[in-house]
């Protein structure tokens, strides 16, 4: 056991490499945010693409090798060799998803005494076996040093998701009408409305969602990040591009594109819409703390791998509901997700019914802890002070 002196700051090294789009340092942002904010701790973040960081923190210059933001050390990460040499290594290490660590680093950590507590946080996933392998610990083939796996995940003995102290009493103080004004430059909308957030992949099937919401009864405004699905927008409405301050009309459709908002502001969309469409891991997270009926996009994987973690996840947010309501969101996340064609009205016919769940759900959710908590909790029971 690691032992620390009573005042002394915790030190943790968290390293991310980006695959792609935003998640991967979306949620190593979030971590590091709240391991400092809320535990205390001194957090550096290595991160190999800071391009794609300065989306999420304008704050994050791009050029530079060694900064800092929002008291967090951010060192841009060179693997595979940069790391080793010039560090002392913390007494927390935590490699995203599976992200290579240097070997120089490894080699360090070894020789250090007392030895770093060592996790590998993996992606999220509400399958069931999750709760099976969350914390177990794996020693390293060649040094005297074992690795936790920590399985984020939707249900009880997992290292559950993401979530702030103060998230819900910010969702409280959420000024819907400022909101409207400052990002889509109109009133917000009445109750007559139905309001739509899409962040989503490209989909094939947006085209007919598109067309069913345009030829509804119900006046649906539809809020859209600049992102992926942008293109297909735009030929839907017959415009050049969907970039950010792009409206289009077609029936009952209103469409506004928005500009991409760095993160601690992205949660806001997803409070101003009656429901949102969200993908990956992170989005797919703050969607169920925003109470809110949502679609997942989930990240598609090779040999469809992905759709058990769709329908994981499906079985816990349904689990509460009758039959026919569960059935009508299985049907509508497996067409958005290439498996059959949507049919809004048959899903939103239950509405009622998932902002119910969504109130509930996230009750239940916040129940198995948060895991920026879970995390700190199981250092804690690794570090004697
Ligand atoms: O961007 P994503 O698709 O990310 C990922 C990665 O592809 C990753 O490799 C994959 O493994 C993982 O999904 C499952 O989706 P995600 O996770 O929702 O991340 C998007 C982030 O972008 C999230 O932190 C919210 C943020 N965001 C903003 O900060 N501002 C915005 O305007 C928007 C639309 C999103």
């Amino acid at each position: 056991m690691t032992t620390l002196a009573a005042n002394q700051e915790l030190a943790c090294d968290i390293f991310c490499a980006v695959v792609d789009n935003f998640g991967d340092i979306g949620v190593c942002w979030r971590l590091a945010r709240q391991l400092h904010a809320e535990h205390g701790w001194r957090v550096r973040l290595f991160v190999d693409d800071l391009t794609v960081f300065h989306a999420l923190c304008p704050d994050v210059d791009a050029t530079l090798p060694r900064q800092e933001a929002m008291g967090i050390a951010i060192e841009h990460w060179r693997e595979p060799a940069h790391a080793g040499d010039t560090l002392a290594i913390a007494d927390v290490v935590i490699e995203a998803f599976a992200c290579e660590l240097p070997h120089a680093y490894i080699a360090a950590m070894a020789r250090r005494d007392p030895k770093p507590v060592w996790i590998n946080l993996e992606y999220l996933s509400g399958e069931d076996w999750v709760a099976d392998f969350h914390m177990r610990p794996s020693p390293h083939p060649r040094y005297p040093l074992d690795k936790s796996f920590f399985f984020p995940g939707l249900g009880k003995g997992t290292g559950g998701v993401l979530k702030e102290r103060d998230l819900d009493a910010r969702r409280e103080r959420f000024d819907a009408n400022a909101w409207w004004r400052e990002f889509v430059g109109i009133e917000r909308p009445g109750g007559e409305h139905t309001v739509v957030s899409l962040f989503a992949y490209e989909n094939p099937a947006v085209d007919a969602l598109l067309a069913q919401w345009r030829d509804g009864d119900v006046p649906v405004v539809l809020l859209v990040p600049e992102g992926r699905i942008s293109g297909a927008v735009a030929r839907f409405f017959d415009v050049p591009n969907f970039i950010a301050g792009t409206t289009a009309r077609a029936g009952a459709l209103e469409a506004h594109a928005l500009g991409f908002v760095e993160q601690t502001r992205f949660d806001e969309l997803l409070w101003a819409a009656d429901i949102n469409f969200v993908r990956g891991e992170d989005s797919f997270v703050r969607a169920q703390w925003a109470m809110k009926p949502f679609v997942w996009h989930i990240y598609p994987q090779a040999d469809d791998a992905h759709l058990p973690k769709l329908d994981a996840a499906l079985a816990h947010y349904t689990r509460t509901l009758d039959p026919s309501a569960r059935e009508a969101a299985a049907r509508f996340w497996h067409a958005w997700n290439g498996v059959g064609v949507p049919d809004w009205a048959d899903f939103w016919a239950h509405r009622r019914e998932w902002e119910r769940r969504a109130v509930k759900w996230a009750k239940e959710l916040a129940g198995i802890g948060d895991l920026a908590g879970n995390l700190a909790a199981h250092v804690a029971s690794r570090i004697s002070r």
